[in-house]
Formats: structure tokens, sequence, C-alpha cells
């Protein structure tokens, strides 16, 4: 898969790309991360990307001209399966998003900043809009950087245990189970019986127990 960044701060994204698992996908193939800087785009002589609002109002919007050619030159290359906006009053993102997402082959990612976009690069580029969750981050890029990672980890091939993503979390509306390593015994705070027991039908049955009655417990929402 290919994933285009848009962003006003390439720099933001240098860490969550360059360890573990989105790295060792980019260094394997499975997935390239390109990243855009916006203000590359303006004509401006003075590589403005933002102006005031019409109507007035504060903060600054983003206009149309640097992002418009950005989209512009990326889809003279290649064609995109999505071009998705980063914005607050998006769909909020969850598994099944990340999961659709991830049969991608070519994606552009807008991250916004200040106000916002200019309402016509929304209406005539994107496919989708995408938000994190109800609360207001200072630009896109942190959303950007945690949807690449939902995307990126379901592509076949990037997890080195191929079951692992089957079994997260969410995957089937079921917060996974509690999970234990050595010592069976640490200070007398004991690993339950079943999971030392070899019984792998009986140990598969706990867990979903488990799985269902936290879901209940935290998430009710989930199981509707
Ligand atoms: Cl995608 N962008 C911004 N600026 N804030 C957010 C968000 C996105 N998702 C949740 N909050």
């Amino acid at each position: 898969m290919r994933i285009d960044i848009l962003t006003l701060f390439p720099s933001l994204f240098d860490g969550p790309f360059s360890e573990s698992m989105i790295k060792r996908a980019q260094a394997a193939g499975y997935a390239e991360i390109h990243l855009h800087d916006i203000r590359d785009f303006s004509t401006d002589k003075h590589k403005r990307v933002d102006d005031y609002p019409f109507g007035g109002g504060a903060g600054m919007v983003m206009m149309i001209q640097p992002i418009a050619d950005a989209i512009d030159s990326l889809k003279a290359q290649r064609t995109y399966d999505h071009i998705i906006y980063l914005t607050p009053d998006g769909q909020t993102l969850n598994q099944g998003i990340a999961n659709h997402l991830s049969l991608s082959g070519n994606i552009i990612l807008l991250c916004g900043h200040y106000k916002g976009i200019d309402q016509r690069i929304r209406e005539h580029y994107i496919t989708d809009e995408i938000s994190i969750g109800d609360y207001v981050l200072t630009g896109g890029e942190l959303a950007a950087c945690v949807l690449v990672d939902s995307i990126v980890r379901l592509i076949p091939g990037v997890l080195s245990d191929e079951e692992s993503a089957l079994t997260d979390s969410f995957q089937d509306n079921l917060l996974a189970p509690p999970i234990y390593t050595r010592p069976s015994d640490y200070n007398g705070w004991q690993v339950p019986d079943i999971l030392l027991s070899g019984h792998e039908a009986k140990i598969e049955e706990w867990r979903m127990q488990q799985a269902i009655e936290r879901t209940k417990k935290l998430r009710p929402d989930l199981l509707k």
C-alpha cells in the first residue's frame, strides 16, 4: 500500500514512522509512506498557506491552492482509492474502518491545521473524513499517525504472528481477555489455573467468557 500524507509539519511524523512495526512494514515493502509539505506547493511569493475566513471570525483557514495543487500532482501520477481528511468532525475511527482501509492500494491523508481547510476542498477532493475521537487536537498529524498505525498493522504479512490481529480487542466487537506470562506466581499473585492446565479447548472457552464479561462491564456499547 502507498500512503501519501499532506501536511504543514512533515517532521511530526519522524518518530512514529521510524520505529517498530511501521518501520518494519516500510523496510519490508508492505507500506510506502510519502510525506509532502503543503507549503512547497504554494504559488504565493511568501509561501502563504492560510488566510482569513470570509465572513469574519477567529482563526485562519488553509487555502485551496496549495492543497489542490498537491492533490492534483499526486492524482496525475496514480489513482487513489481514498482521499482522507483528518478532522474532528469526521466519522469516528473504529476497527471496521481500519480493516476496510487496509485493503486499499493508494491513499492520501490530508492533515488540517488552524481552523481547518476551505470547505471547497472537502467538497471536490475528499472522499472520506475521519476523526480519532471526540476531543480537539492541534492538527490532523497525530490523528494521521494513529490512522496509519491502525491500517498498516492489518496489511497481511506485516505482523509477525498473523494470528495476533485476529485476536485483537475490537476485532469481534469484544475486548481482549487478560494475558499473563512467567512467572506463574509473582510474590503470591497467581496466574489463573486454567491457563496452566494445557486444556486448549477449555482455555479458549475461558478466554471467550472473559472477553464477553470484560466487554459487558467496560464497554457494553460494543455488544449492541
Ligand atoms: Cl482527525 N483532527 C483534529 N484536529 N482533532 C481531532 C481529530 C482530528 N480527531 C480527534 N480530534
